[in-house]
């Protein structure tokens, strides 16, 4: 009988074989693949960002289990779809022009991907415009912005403004080592967070 709870562990340990194998065994087993998602992958890696923020694990833990889950995901992606599971939220992430920092931007993206929301990833150095372009492709509800350097700070705050001067109907969440919530009210987003799994937080309450 197929255990949803060493799925999760499975993920929290960053076990790829395991979690391939448990999440082919649960679909095999008709366990619905929504269930297989939320009480296997989703459940597992809540726990690791719970950890991460905590700094019991630190970022290559999290770099593993995000790899486990996303083999498992792939076997489960079809499923998914062919069920008709909509993912959470669509969301958009990219670090801001002028800057080519990702690893941040890429945990961000993991551990939104590991919560459940659909991303995609537009990658470093994008422009304002770039970012409203994909947006408008996308209809993504969420956008993420991430930046790095000091210098490319203010390119978050162009962002912002192309974005709310296109009219397009999203929230936006800044995040980055010299970002601050005090920057992010001044330049008018929506949420900022702090570390990766805080983002999946500040997502989430975009939800509601
Ligand atoms: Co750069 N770099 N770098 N660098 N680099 C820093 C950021 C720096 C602090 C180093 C230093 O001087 N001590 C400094 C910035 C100083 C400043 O602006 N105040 C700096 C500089 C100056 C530069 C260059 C200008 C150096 C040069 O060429 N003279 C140059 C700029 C290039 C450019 O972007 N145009 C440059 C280049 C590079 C590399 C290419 C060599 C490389 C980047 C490789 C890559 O990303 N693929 C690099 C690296 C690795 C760093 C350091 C060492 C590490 C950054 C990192 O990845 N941290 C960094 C010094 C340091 O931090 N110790 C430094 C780990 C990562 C997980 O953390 O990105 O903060 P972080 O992400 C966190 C949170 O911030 C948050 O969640 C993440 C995880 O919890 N977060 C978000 C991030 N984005 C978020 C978005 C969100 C929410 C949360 O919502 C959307």
């Amino acid at each position: 009988m197929a255990d949803l709870q060493a799925l999760a562990n499975a993920v929290i340990k960053g076990n790829q074989a395991e979690s391939v194998r448990l999440t082919k065994e649960a679909l095999g087993e008709g366990i619905g693949p929504k269930q297989v998602l939320e009480d296997g992958l989703i459940a597992g890696m809540g726990v690791v960002g719970v950890r991460f923020k905590a700094n019991e694990v630190y970022i290559p833990e999290v770099l593993i289990s995000a790899r486990a889950m996303k083999m498992a995901m792939e076997v489960l992606e079809p499923k998914l779809a062919a069920a008709g599971v909509a993912p959470l939220a669509k969301a958009l992430v990219g670090t801001v022009q002028g800057d080519l920092h990702d690893i941040g931007k890429n945990l961000v993206v993991m551990m939104l991907k590991g919560a459940g929301f659909h991303v995609e990833d537009i990658g470093v150095d994008v422009k304002p415009d770039v970012f409203v372009e994909k947006i408008k492709a996308s209809n993504a509800q969420i956008v993420g912005l991430s930046a790095l350097l000091t210098t490319t700070m203010p390119a978050m705050d162009k962002t912002i403004a192309a974005i709310r001067q296109a009219g397009l109907d999203c929230k936006i969440m800044i995040g980055g080592a010299p970002v601050t919530q005090i920057y992010a009210s001044k330049i008018g987003a929506d949420g900022y967070a702090a570390d990766a799994a805080s983002a999946v937080d500040v997502a989430k309450s975009f939800l509601n």
